[in-house]
């Protein structure tokens, strides 16, 4: 795994953060430091897949990357007929999501399509699982009450959504500790501060965060019935929501 020195130089460190090639090269790595929680938000994927994936459905993974919770699902699902739908805008993303998928194990007969698309402009339909993981807050906040209903009206009765997200806290004092903390996890998984802070300035305006209270109020406007939050670390956040 290639390790993420993106912020470490000072060429590309001042313009705004981009899904391109060099993102994509260091990838797992970088969310495996940068993300508290990611790899427990993958690792439920594949339970919740293996419980609410129903026979001859379609599952999607929105915003899906090099495609960790599309193998999650795929070596989850024991139903018949499924099939997974990974989508995502990058060009560089979609490239090596493809390679991945090729070269993991498949023990099961779901078949996987690698979608280059916006989320925004795809059609979800017989969805009995839709992942979200970690991408609606890249998405512009007045085009994300539209994309929950779209993703709530494609999904069949008791099926499963799954959406991480970073999150604010509406408590000043509180946001500043877990913001603090956050950076303190990054420096203890070998990011300099230096890195940090320019992240930081990269993501700003690209990745806008909510509250958890936002997140869950858009959810019940969109029809979900329950919704929940399952984990959370810090300002990291991973909520379920059914049908
Ligand atoms: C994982 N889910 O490993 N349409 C399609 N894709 C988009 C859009 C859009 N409008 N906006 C952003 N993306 C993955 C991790 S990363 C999270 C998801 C992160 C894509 C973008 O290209 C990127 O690949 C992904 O959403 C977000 O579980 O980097 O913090």
């Amino acid at each position: 795994m290639s390790k993420d020195t993106i912020y470490a130089t000072a060429e590309d460190a001042d313009k705004p953060f981009t899904f391109n090639q060099a993102v994509a090269d260091v990838f797992p790595d970088m969310l495996q430091r940068s993300i508290p929680g990611y790899a427990a938000s993958i690792e439920a994927i594949g339970s919740l897949a293996a419980r609410y994936v129903t026979p001859g459905s379609t599952c999607y993974d929105l915003g899906c990357s090099l495609g960790a919770a599309t193998l999650a699902m795929r070596f989850a699902i024991k139903m018949p007929g499924c099939r997974i739908i990974a989508v995502d805008n990058a060009p560089a993303m979609v490239r090596r999501c493809n390679e991945v998928l090729a070269a993991a194990e498949n023990p099961g007969a779901t078949v996987v399509e690698v979608c280059h698309a916006d989320i925004r402009d795809i059609e979800i339909a017989d969805a009995s699982m839709v992942v979200m993981n970690y991408t609606l807050q890249f998405l512009g906040i007045a085009a994300r009450d539209a994309i929950i209903a779209k993703i709530h009206a494609g999904m069949l009765p008791g099926g499963l959504f799954l959406l991480s997200e970073k999150v604010v806290d509406e408590d000043p004092h509180m946001e500043e500790l877990l913001v603090d903390l956050h950076h303190e996890h990054k420096r203890r998984n070998d990011y300099s501060q230096l890195e940090i802070s320019r992240k930081r300035a990269a993501l700003e305006n690209v990745l806008v965060p909510e509250s958890v209270a936002a997140h869950r109020t858009r959810l019940a406007q969109a029809g979900f019935v329950h919704s929940g939050v399952w984990l959370r670390y810090f300002n990291f956040v991973s909520i379920v929501a059914i049908k």
